[in-house]
C-alpha cells in the first residue's frame, strides 16, 4: 500500500491504534524504498522524505508515529548511493516492526503480574498493549473479568470488547459517563497510551484523563501500557503535545444542533503523573517520573538527530 494511502488510511480511523500506525507507517516507507529502481540518491531521498512528512501529519498527536518514521532514517544521512540507501531505509524498518512486536510481548508478560485472580479490569477505548496484558494474564490461567468504556465518538469499546470475547475474558462494556459509578467495585485500570510526555504525563484517548480521576478517588490503580516509543524526545525541548481535534459531524449528525452552536471534538487529553500508578513498558514496570530518563537513555538523542 503506498504511503499516501497509508496517510488517508490512518487520517479516516480505518487503520488507527497508536502503535499499529507506526509500524504500518515504516511499512509504507520501505515499500517505497523498495520498488525505486534508479540509482538517483537525491530522488529516493526527496521520495522518501515526502512519504515521512505526509505520514507524520496523518496523526499529530501519537509521538510512535514520529518515533517510527524517525527509526527508519537511521543512520541513512550520510549514505551516497541509492542502492545502500535503500538497503538501510528497508533495514530499519523491518527493524523497527520487530522491535515493536517482541515490546508488545514483553509488556504482556511485565503487564500480566499486575492482574490477580478474581480482579476486575477497566480499560478505556481499543488498546493493543493493554490488551495484550489482559490476554497473557488469562493465558497463565489466572480468572478476572474486565470492564470496557464505549469510548464515543468511535466507539473503540465495541472493538476492545470483541477483542476481550475472543479470548474468553468474561466483559462488560459501559457507557464512557457509568465509569465512576463502577470504579468502586474495580481493582486495576489498564490503558494505552499515544504519547508520553517528559513530565510523565500521559496522552490517551479522550476520556481517558476522566477515568484516571475516578480511579484516583477510588484509589484503584491506574496503570499504563505503553512501548518505549510511546514516549517523547521532542517534549524534553519544551514541545507541547498537539491534541488532535477532528470533526463536528462525529459527534452530531446534519441539523441535530443549530448551526450557531460551535461543536468541539477534541479526541485525546493528558491525564498528569500524579494521578498514575505505573507505566508498564518493555523494560519494565516504571513510574511515571521516570519518563524524562526513559527518553534520554532508549531514545532521546538517537531519535532526535538521527545522525550516524
Ligand atoms: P495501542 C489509540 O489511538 C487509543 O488512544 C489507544 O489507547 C492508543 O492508541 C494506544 O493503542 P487511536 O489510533 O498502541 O484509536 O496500545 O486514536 O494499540
Amino acid at each position: 500500500m503506498s504511503a499516501e494511502d497509508v496517510a488517508g488510511r490512518i487520517r479516516s480511523m480505518e487503520i488507527r491504534g497508536a502503535a499499529e500506525i507506526a509500524r504500518r507507517a515504516a511499512i509504507a516507507i520501505r515499500e517505497e524504498a523498495e520498488a525505486y529502481q534508479g540509482k538517483d540518491i537525491k530522488e529516493l531521498r526527496s521520495l522518501v522524505e515526502r512519504s515521512r512528512d505526509l505520514l507524520i501529519a496523518s496523526r499529530p498527536t501519537a509521538i510512535s508515529l514520529w518515533n517510527g518514521v524517525q527509526y527508519v532514517f537511521k543512520d541513512t544521512s550520510r549514505i551516497t548511493s541509492a542502492e545502500d540507501y535503500r538497503a538501510k531505509v528497508m533495514d530499519n524498518a523491518d527493524r523497527f516492526v520487530k522491535r515493536s512486536n517482541n515490546a508488545l510481548k514483553t509488556i504482556g508478560k511485565h503487564g500480566a503480574n499486575r492482574i490477580r485472580d478474581g480482579d476486575k479490569v477497566l480499560t478505556h477505548c481499543n488498546s493493543k498493549a493493554a490488551i495484550t496484558v489482559m490476554a497473557e494474564a488469562w493465558a497463565q490461567g489466572k480468572r478476572f473479568e474486565a470492564f470496557c468504556t464505549e469510548s464515543r465518538p468511535w466507539r473503540q469499546g465495541v472493538l476492545t470488547a470483541n477483542d476481550l470475547a475472543k479470548i474468553g475474558i468474561p466483559a462488560t462494556m459501559i457507557i464512557d459517563s457509568a465509569v465512576r459509578y463502577v470504579m468502586k467495585d474495580l481493582d486495576l485500570v489498564l490503558v494505552g497510551a499515544d504519547t508520553i510526555a517528559s513530565n510523565g504525563a500521559v496522552i490517551n484517548k479522550i476520556g481517558t484523563s476522566q477515568v484516571a480521576l475516578a480511579a484516583d478517588e477510588a484509589r484503584v490503580p491506574f496503570t499504563v501500557c505503553a512501548e518505549t516509543f510511546k514516549f517523547s524526545p521532542r517534549t524534553i525541548y519544551g514541545e507541547m503535545v498537539k491534541i488532535e481535534e477532528r470533526d463536528a459531524t462525529e459527534i452530531v449528525g446534519p441539523g441535530e444542533v443549530p448551526p450557531e452552536v460551535r461543536i468541539f471534538n477534541p479526541v485525546f487529553d493528558a491525564t498528569p503523573p500524579e494521578y498514575i500508578d505505573s507505566i508498564v513498558t518493555e523494560i519494565g514496570v516504571i513510574p511515571p517520573y521516570a519518563a524524562y530518563q526513559v527518553i534520554v537513555k532508549e531514545l532521546g538523542y538517537e531519535f532526535m538527530f538521527n545522525e550516524d
